[in-house]
């Protein structure tokens, strides 16, 4: 193929997986239904790449659908399921290994590489069956060569499946899953196989550890496993033609590795890594894909910049060169002709400025012609793309001089506080709170009603002030119950609050909400990113309001509720023309006038969240360093402007930060809450050890599960904290926000929380 994507949105234009599949587990509808859905969607996938331009005949056109996950995919396919799932069979064992049932927890869920979607993590040891158990894959290439599109199969690639697995909870000290790598790629050879016999001409493997340094393995030890591993796959005889593909980072380095493995093509991603230079590489019998079409973003490519990088690639001797996308188009929406910018004049501009999924894979055809015709056929294509770079480069709104001005004067001590040590007395008089005092992370349960008053008020059925009058209503019940179940400080529960980015970028100069731009979080659940377009202002207070109203029902602290700047832009687009530590900066200040804005109106807790610190962290370890630098310095930017008095918290979801220990610590939060229950406080003594000294609430309540944990849990579980952290700063409180769980279980758990609570303070005094 010359011009492909690695994948193609998942979820339907308008997400019609989702509604297949949730109405499938409501009992809604049957298993031939969903498959029935499940294809058509398919098809429809298949019929717009055709449209736009892909052969139907040549294996250009990507078959990386999936029910739920592509990891869980190949967990299913090698049939290595844990025991725990034993009895279950077809769609009841995908879907019980994706969300659980009433008697078994599901697979663990984790961020996949530095993007905001989750995989299920594999569960990998000595005794796993691992096989080709199941081979849905080959059926799915199948039927759609039958009704005629013959795809391109996509795998995730067997060093990657295991590097993303975790030890089985009962394998023996010192098993990892890469230990298996023999039995998987065994088990590739039969799917290869399998593939090449139902008529693939190629299949592509995404190996994307091979980029990563934030493994348990090495990256050097990736790539020399993978350099052993794939020449047994090369070797097969009668097989399709291979394409490795090393998206989402730098696959430079594992090049030479892989270079001669035998396989037919790699694919490079362009804009996050580097390209060889000539001599680096043999590349004489492989394919060179080069991936210069973003997949991270939704910004219109530099048709001129990727036809240059074309021709430079051409030197480096490959065997020939493709045109691709950077990753899996997975993470973009699908259209912005599903987008009505036309409101403002400004809105206007945005359609000329971005590319979603469909207008990439026009952008890789392009180039692709360019390669193939000559750069002349495409000059008027390139030209459009250069014409609208530029008006965006002098548009109102991109570039502001007052945000300039203000971020380029930020200082050191603009970003400092005095020391926790001489803060935590004035708090603590202040505050007055007991030992081991209690919250929650701040929201509470989206009920229905919640969200059908959202949704009203988006279809004009109710105005602003019905809306306001239902939400305060929520507001005030959520306030009394957290006086009812004793807590000690509060929270509004954030019921007017859609998504606790969106929310934010919906009130700040500079972004775009869209209407229909969901992108897959995991499984059936989708997000909306927003668009930063421009510079980033705060026109007006965004939380003041609902955060005075909430602490004029109570004599009890309520915490006023911010999301921090890293996680802004993690779960946005951020635009790409200014470096993410400008942006950073930009809304960091944003946010320090919010803050100053709540400490004015009376509010003495403040939290920040950033529950995406990590997710931002880069691949690549030669970046990280500077990559804290700024994260850590914007939360600062954003916080260190509150008076001594006032307590500043945060938040961080997820519990493997063991590369960021000194970036917790560097925020100067006065109390972080963090993800701690599922691992029964093992993340405490690692903090303790790197000499983390402020306040800390490790979550006692795994909220991704609606089981109900007793109140003798609770005791063990905070006990076992206080082991590691001194109860003078120990908080209790959940692992995350409460919107996704309902009443019953929020209501039962947190009446246990402060009765474990108050069990455990009674044996300190
Ligand atoms: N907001 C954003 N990104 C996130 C989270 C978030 N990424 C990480 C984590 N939280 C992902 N978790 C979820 C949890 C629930 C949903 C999405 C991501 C969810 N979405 C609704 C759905 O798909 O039906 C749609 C939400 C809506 O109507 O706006 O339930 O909190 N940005
Ligand atoms: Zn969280």
């Amino acid at each position: 193929p010359t011009a492909t994507i690695l994948g193609y949105p998942r979820i339907g234009r308008r997400r019609e997986l989702k509604r297949a599949v949730e109405s499938y587990w409501a009992g809604r509808s049957t298993a031939e239904e969903l498959t029935s859905a499940f294809t058509a969607l398919r098809h429809a996938t298949f019929d717009r790449l055709a449209e736009l331009g892909y052969d139907r005949s040549n294996s250009s056109i990507p078959e990386n659908s999936s029910l739920y996950d592509q990891v869980l995919d190949v967990t299913w396919q090698l049939g290595a399921i844990p025991q725990r799932f034993s009895g279950k069979s077809e769609l009841d064992l995908y879907f019980a290994l994706a969300r659980g049932d009433q008697d078994v927890p599901p697979l663990e869920m984790t961020k996949w590489f530095d993007t905001n979607y989750h995989y299920l993590v594999p569960e990998i040891g000595p005794d796993t069956p691992i096989s080709f158990a199941n081979d849905h894959l080959v059926q799915r290439f199948v039927e759609a060569k039958n009704a005629g599109t013959l795809t391109r199969p996509v795998v995730v690639g067997p060093v990657t499946y295991l590097a993303l697995a975790k030890a089985a909870d009962d394998a023996p000290e010192g098993f990892e899953p890469l230990d298996r790598i023999d039995d998987v790629v065994a088990a590739y050879r039969e799917l290869v196989s399998a593939f090449g016999a139902a008529g693939a001409t190629w299949v592509q493997f995404d190996e994307p550890a091979l980029v990563s340094d934030n493994l348990s393995v090495s990256r050097i030890d990736l790539a020399e496993i993978a350099g052993r591993v794939w020449p047994l796959l090369a070797a097969l005889e009668d097989r399709p033609s291979l394409l490795l593909a090393l998206p989402y980072g730098d696959g430079r380095m594992a090049l030479p590795a892989i270079a001669g493995s035998g396989v037919e093509a790699i694919q490079l991603d362009l804009v996050r890594g580097s390209a060889p230079v000539p001599g680096e590489v043999n590349l004489s019998k492989v394919r060179l894909v080069a991936g210069l079409i973003d997949g991270r973003n939704i910004w219109r490519a530099d048709l001129a910049a990727a036809r240059d990088a074309l021709i430079e690639l051409e030197q480096l001797g490959a065997a020939g060169i493709s045109v691709a996308t950077t990753n899996s188009l997975q993470h973009v929406p699908h259209d912005t002709a599903d987008e009505k910018w036309g409101d403002t004049e400004l809105n206007a501009n945005l359609h000329d400025w971005l590319a979603f999924a469909d207008q990439k894979v026009a952008e890789t055809a392009v180039l692709a012609r360019g390669l193939s015709h000559g750069w002349d056929s495409v000059a008027a294509d390139i030209a459009q793309a250069s014409t609208a770079l530029a008006a965006r480069a002098i548009a109102p709104g991109v570039r502001r001089e007052d945000v300039r001005t203000r971020t380029a004067a930020l200082t050191e001590a603009d970003r400092t506080r005095i020391p926790f040590t001489e803060r935590e007395p004035i708090q603590a008089q202040k505050l007055g709170l007991p030992i081991l005092p209690t919250t929650t992370i701040g929201s509470f349960p989206q009920t229905p009603e919640i969200r059908n008053a959202r949704a009203a008020l988006n279809r004009g059925e109710i105005d602003e002030a019905g809306y306001t009058e239902r939400i305060r209503g929520e507001v005030a019940k959520v306030i009394k119950l957290q006086e009812d179940l004793d807590i000690d400080v509060l929270v509004h529960g954030e019921p007017e609050r859609n998504d606790m980015v969106q929310y934010f970028a919906e009130q700040f100069d500079g972004f775009a909400a869209t209407r229909n731009g969901w992108v897959q979080s995991y499984g059936s659940r989708c997000t909306r990113p927003s668009i930063q377009w421009g510079d980033v202002a705060r026109p007006a207070p965004m939380t003041v309001e609902w955060t005075s109203y909430a602490q004029s029902l109570t004599g009890r602290p309520v915490k006023g509720m911010l999301t921090g700047p890293v996680t802004i832009l993690a779960w946005s687009f951020p635009r790409i023309d200014i470096p993410l530590g400008e942006s950073a900066d930009q809304i960091a200040l944003a946010l320090r006038d919010e803050v100053a804005d709540l400490e004015a109106a009376g509010t003495s807790i403040i939290q920040v969240d950033e529950p995406a610190l990590r997710e931002l962290l880069p691949l690549d370890a030669d970046r990280q360093a500077d990559y804290l630098d700024w994260s850590v310095g914007s939360f600062r930017a954003a916080t260190a402007g509150v008076r001594p008095d006032t307590q500043i918290h945060t938040h961080l979801c997820y519990s493997e930060f063991g590369q960021i220990i000194d970036a917790i610590a560097g925020l100067d939060a006065d109390v972080t809450s963090i993800e701690a229950a599922r691992s029964k406080m093992e993340v405490l003594p690692e903090l303790a050890a790197n000499g983390f000294f402020r306040g800390v609430g490790p979550g006692v309540w795994d909220i991704h599960s609606p089981r109900v944990p007793s109140t003798a849990e609770l005791v063990e579980l905070i006990q076992a904290a206080a082991q590691s952290v001194p109860a003078n700063h120990l908080w209790v409180n959940p692992d995350c926000g409460l919107k996704t769980r309902a009443y019953p279980e929020t209501n039962a758990t947190l009446a246990n929380l402060v009765e474990a609570t108050k069990i455990v303070r009674a044996e300190l005094a």
